[in-house]
């Protein structure tokens, strides 16, 4: 891979910060640990992008900086300090020449791997080096902010700094170690300390791997690859029931989006039902539970023998199944599962000879219509079950499309702020064509950012998603996402920003700002459209 626009992003980072404090006027402070974070981040970065030089000097220079020491630096000792950086810094920008890689395209339904660093040069670099092979990334410097995306986004594998601010790596790991224990998330630490404390501990809160930095970005994606496949394979072992072995409920909340990709494609009806048998602890209280427990796997190893090989059966919990029967419509699903029950219940089960049949309850949805969420389909075949034990039980009831309201779906409004005519209305066409149901979309445009914040569009109390400009007259992006992160209203908020390419120095400010997502210009639709996908499906 081409290290060149890293390190071109690096150095532009290192003269942002010298410029930024060598301007101080005579008797200016500098805060120590600025410093040392400063210098710190160099070295790891540096020593990843090869060059050997500055590593060298930063490693000197860190030598000679306390990192616990919370004085002050004059500026005229600072400069004195800081002049070996600043040598290397004019030198390496007019002896080294610019060369930019294409952008690669990431897929919506690629794994998506998280990355959680304070630095963003190595952010930026990372995220590359992982989308070339395609790959979705989602890069966060802040830590608290990393932790909302990870419940968001759910990745597939996490990278995580151990130095972050306010809050360190290990922290991030305690907050979120439930859930990435029980998905099994793989977890790799990455951090400029390579102590055996250090990794004991990474290890100790859930880190499944341990990188050094400088990072050796060849073996890095080797190392995420085998993570992702064995993320993959522990996915595919979990997702079968163990009493009953029809699919679990994990294997429902996986599969269950793909029978509503296909009817938007084929628009061939579908049918969802939900299945429970009729006084099922009675059994239980009668007989034992063990009893209970042969009543459930004869009655799943029934329904899996007598359905088609197309349709899918799901333990939803306790005794209620889930069965989807694809281009089916709930008439035809209705008279399947009336024959089930007739011949289910005449199945005779004997417990110290006495003989016991079982009925059970179904409620089915037909989807029909593309707007109909999952959450809304099962909740409408839950409400027929719901019916179907209320007239007595051992019965199947349907439930009818149109009472899932209109009203039940969200209210997401869109802007794009761009000052480029041709691609606001390029953006605006592409998102018109979007299919997000759960959502009534409200598309507006803007040419800059005034316009935006100063609009109804933007104050009004629904969902929002931003696709914001970075370099536009008038107000930047970075502005505008400024006032925004300020409103009490910004978590309903997902931004996404637009940047030149050689506007790293934007990405990293957006990304410090906290936008949820950057895309460098010029853009590939296919990505774009992916990773608004991906924001849109982690809103509420
Ligand atoms: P209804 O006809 O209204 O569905 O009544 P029900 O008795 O079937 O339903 P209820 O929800 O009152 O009780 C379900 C019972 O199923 C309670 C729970 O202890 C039992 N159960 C859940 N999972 C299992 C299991 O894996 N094995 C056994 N044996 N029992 C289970
Ligand atoms: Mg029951």
């Amino acid at each position: 891979m081409d290290l060149q626009k890293y390190k071109n992003h690096l150095l532009q980072t290192i003269k942002d910060n010298l410029s930024k404090w060598l301007i101080l006027e005579e008797g200016g402070k500098v805060a120590n640990a600025e410093i040392y974070r400063f210098l710190h981040s160099i070295k790891g970065t540096s020593g990843t992008l090869q060059i050997e030089k500055l590593l060298e000097i930063s490693e000197n220079l860190l030598e000679k900086v306390d990192e616990d020491n919370d004085s002050m630096w004059d500026v005229i000792e600072l400069k004195r300090f800081l002049s070996p950086l600043i040598e290397f810094t004019y030198e390496y920008e007019n002896f080294n020449e610019l060369t930019i890689p294409d952008e690669p395209i990431p897929q919506s339904n690629a794994p998506l791997i998280q990355i959680i660093d304070d630095d963003p040069s190595m952010l930026i670099m990372l995220k590359e080096a992982l989308e070339e092979n395609n790959w979705m990334v989602m890069a966060c410097t802040d830590p608290e902010q990393a932790v909302k995306q990870y419940f968001e986004m759910k990745p597939d594998c996490l990278i995580l700094d151990v130095h972050l601010p306010h809050k360190n790596g290990f922290e991030v790991l305690q907050e979120i170690q439930e859930y990435n224990e029980k998905y099994f998330i793989p977890t790799i630490m990455i951090s400029i300390e390579d102590s055996k404390q250090t990794r004991i501990k990474a290890y100790q809160n859930g880190a499944d791997d341990f990188i050094q930095k400088p990072i050796d970005l060849e073996e890095f994606v080797v190392r995420v690859k085998h993570h992702l496949q064995r993320k993959k394979m522990f996915d595919q072992s979990v997702l079968i029931d163990e009493l009953t072995q029809v699919y679990n409920r994990r294997f429902l909340v996986q599969s269950l989006p793909r029978f509503f990709q296909d009817f938007k494609r084929t628009k061939d009806p579908f049918s969802i039902c939900i299945v429970d048998i009729d006084y099922f602890k009675k059994i239980n209280d009668t007989y034992g539970h063990l009893m209970g427990d042969k009543v459930l796997q004869d009655f799943a190893q029934y329904l899996k023998q007598n359905i088609r090989s197309l349709d899918v059966i799901y333990r939803y919990g306790g005794e209620e199944f889930v069965i989807v029967f694809p281009k089916t419509t709930s008439e035809e699903a209705k008279n399947r599962l009336t024959e089930l029950n007739d011949g289910f219940s005449s199945l005779v089960f004997t417990h110290q000879d006495i003989n016991f049949t079982v009925t059970f309850s179904a409620g089915v949805f037909m989807v029909e219509d593309e707007t109909v969420t999952i959450d809304q389909a099962l909740k409408m075949a839950d409400s027929s079950l719901y019916e179907a034990k209320n007239n007595g039980r051992a019965q199947v009831v349907c439930s009818i499309a149109d009472s899932v309201s209109e009203n039940q779906k969200g209210y997401l409004n869109i802007s794009v702020v761009d000052d480029n005519f041709i691609i606001r209305t390029l953006l605006a066409n592409e998102l018109e064509s979007l299919s997000i149901n759960r959502f009534e979309l409200n598309i507006k445009v803007f040419e800059n950012g005034p316009a935006f914040l100063n609009s109804k569009h933007a104050k009004e109390d629904v969902n929002h998603l931003l696709i914001l400009d970075g370099v536009m007259p008038k107000m930047d992006g970075i502005e505008v996402l400024q006032q925004v992160k300020q409103w009490q209203k910004a978590k309903q908020y997902k931004v996404i920003m637009l940047t030149g390419r050689s506007n790293k120095s934007d990405v990293k400010r957006a990304l410090m700002l906290g936008a949820d997502d950057y895309i460098i210009k010029p853009f590939e639709i296919s990505d774009l459209q992916a990773r608004i996908e991906r924001l849109l499906n982690s809103m509420k």
